[in-house]
């Protein structure tokens, strides 16, 4: 297994569109591992391989909570089969941008079709944390960030930040 670095926005790879895997092979269980492994490391939640620059349809999710032993799923071409009509709002973060957070609303549950690191077809019905971080993981695939889902000028607002704080990072 690997960490893997994390891409972090703005850049082109995080705006394409990935392309859907044609099976779950040696390479991509090994990339599933590398990136709960890398997720881990993050102290993210979830991951989608995009972020670390592959533009393969492959997401990795944990939401567990502190207390609980780690459950790191695994999904190659997730699809949302159904979406609650019924939305939420949390509040959101990304490892492709470090340290900014706003409120996104989303379905509140959703059944997300995908294939296992066998290479099994399964299904899972999600809510609360895991149906926000599993629509959160499939945006990525599809080239969408969560600033993407707000208002020109709040998206605005977070880049600039996220700009400024990565420039004083460069030179720190
Ligand atoms: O670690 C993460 N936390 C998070 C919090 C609220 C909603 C979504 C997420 S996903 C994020 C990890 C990440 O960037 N995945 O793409
Ligand atoms: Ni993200």
């Amino acid at each position: 297994m690997a960490v893997l670095p994390i891409i972090i926005a703005p850049h082109p790879v995080l705006k394409q569109v990935a392309k859907p895997v044609p099976a779950v092979d040696q390479r991509i269980a090994r990339l599933m591992d590398d990136m709960v492994e890398t997720m881990y490391e993050a102290n993210g939640i979830g991951l989608a391989a995009p972020q670390v620059g592959i533009l393969d349809r492959v997401i990795v999710v944990d939401v567990h909570e502190k207390d609980e032993p780690p459950n790191p799923i695994r999904m190659a071409n997730p699809e949302v089969v159904w979406a609650s009509p019924d939305l939420a709002v949390c509040e959101e973060g990304c490892l492709s941008i470090p340290e900014q957070y706003a409120e996104v609303t989303r379905p509140s549950a959703v059944r997300v079709r995908y294939l296992d690191r066998e290479g099994q077809e399964r299904e899972l019905d999600a809510s609360g944390m895991l149906a926000t971080c599993i629509q959160h993981e499939i945006d990525h695939l599809n080239g969408v960030l969560f600033v993407d889902h707000l208002s020109m000028l709040k998206r605005g607002m977070i880049m600039r930040r996220l700009q400024k704080q990565q420039k004083q990072k460069a030179t720190a």
